[in-house]
């Protein structure tokens, strides 16, 4: 089992909507570490290069400019298991389809406004994490509650 890092990210309507606090809710009672917050407008550039492999997809200029539309808020978790356990919490990518119990099942209904973003592998993690942050911004620390959540 392997310590990960995914990039969590509340996108514009999440953040519009009031469920900032409701999505970091969700991971940190899973018993993930936070290791990095910030409340961020999203330059068009980085948005672009964030979702690099959908360019040529026929939604990517309307996934841009949601992307870029308000805040963000960007966030680093850690944990074992992370990244696909945030893609569970998470759900389904048609919030239609996403399963009761995950965020965008029970917060969401459709894919252009899904609420929230998690890396799809380790790898990806750690590059959209070190695109999102700079350099001393993420936090490494230990958690109190730590051998109250992993043996
Ligand atoms: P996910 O966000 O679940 O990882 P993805 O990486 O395939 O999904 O796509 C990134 C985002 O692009 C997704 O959250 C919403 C948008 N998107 C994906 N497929 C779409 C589609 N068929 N129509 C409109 N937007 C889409
Ligand atoms: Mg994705």
């Amino acid at each position: 089992e392997q310590v990960e890092q995914t990039y969590i990210m509340v996108k514009p309507d999440g953040v519009q909507r009031g469920l900032v606090g409701e999505i970091i809710s969700r991971f940190e009672k899973k018993g993930f570490k936070l290791t990095g917050l910030k409340l961020f407008q999203c330059p068009k550039d980085l948005a672009e290069e964030h979702y690099k492999d959908l360019t040529s997809r026929p939604f990517f200029p309307k996934l841009i400019t949601y992307i870029t539309s308000g805040p963000v808020v960007c966030m680093a978790w850690e944990g074992v298991g992370v990244v696909a356990s945030a893609r569970k919490l998470i759900g389904s990518t048609d919030p239609l389809q996403a399963e009761p119990g995950t965020i965008r099942g029970d917060l969401a209904v459709q894919t252009g406004r899904n609420v929230v973003h998690g890396s799809d592998s380790p790898e990806n993690g750690k590059r959209e994490i070190a695109l999102w942050f700079k350099e001393g911004e993420v936090c490494h620390w230990t958690p109190a509650l730590a051998l109250w959540i992993s043996e």
